[in-house]
């Protein structure tokens, strides 16, 4: 299936930014992902966009701590990789570390559409990816969580996750979160993203063609 409306795979680097003063115009739409370090952000918006060098990928975690901005052809929408969350132990430090860096993103731009909050499928629900979820719960921002490194748990496991995670969000999000189940080895769920990011950055499908009962 290959009928996503952004060809996804037009995205290109723009900018890296350390601060929102730093980021482009604040108009249009756009996506973020968010996650812990190595959870595999970066290798799922390569997937995505079906280019394997566009978002650095690392074994190194936390290598960087900017927010690197990617345009798509699609006029005024862009993709956000933003840093992770990293490995540190300390959880207060690591948490106003990560928040130093990108709060004043999440809370400020208006252009934000929805965050895609990237978890790896055997390590779900971590302490900052509730923060995250609380975060977005507060604000009323569309959350999207990409249940990735699938390929690394049978059927079973995987879908006894996606049903965890699902219920989670559905409790704390309501309407606006959502769960799937992805692996950017083996390129699966890649369409599922697809649609999800093309009703948050050009709106729900207009169903024009379809034809009106009198
Ligand atoms: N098996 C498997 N490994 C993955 C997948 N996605 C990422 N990885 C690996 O996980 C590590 C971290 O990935 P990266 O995308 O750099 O994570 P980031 O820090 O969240 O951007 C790298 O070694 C990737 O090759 C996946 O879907 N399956
Ligand atoms: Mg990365």
């Amino acid at each position: 299936m290959q009928d996503s409306r952004i060809n996804y795979h037009t995205a290109r680097y723009l900018i890296s930014a350390a601060k929102l003063s730093q980021c482009p115009a604040d108009s249009g739409a756009e996506v973020a992902f968010a996650g812990r370090s190595n959870a595999g952000k970066s290798s799922a918006i390569n997937a995505l966009t079906q280019q394997s060098k566009l978002a650095r990928t690392s074994k190194t975690p936390g290598r960087t701590q900017l927010l690197n901005f990617f345009s798509l052809k699609q006029e005024d929408c862009r993709l956000v990789d933003l840093p992770g969350y990293g490995y540190a132990k300390v959880p207060v430090a690591m948490k106003l570390d990560w928040q130093a860096h990108i709060s004043d993103y999440l809370a400020e731009r208006q252009c934000l559409k929805g965050l895609v909050l990237v978890m790896d499928i055997r390590h779900p629900l971590t302490e900052y990816d509730q923060v995250l979820i609380d975060w977005c719960a507060n604000a009323q921002l569309p959350l999207h969580v990409l249940l990735t490194k699938a390929d690394k748990l049978s059927r079973g496991p995987a879908t006894q996750t996606l049903n965890q995670v699902r219920k989670e969000l559905s409790q704390r999000l309501g309407e606006l979160g959502s769960a799937q189940i992805f692996s950017a080895s083996k390129k699966t769920g890649v369409d599922q993203l697809s649609h999800r990011l093309d009703t948050w950055l050009l709106g729900p499908l207009q169903e024009e063609d379809e034809q009106q009962d009198a």
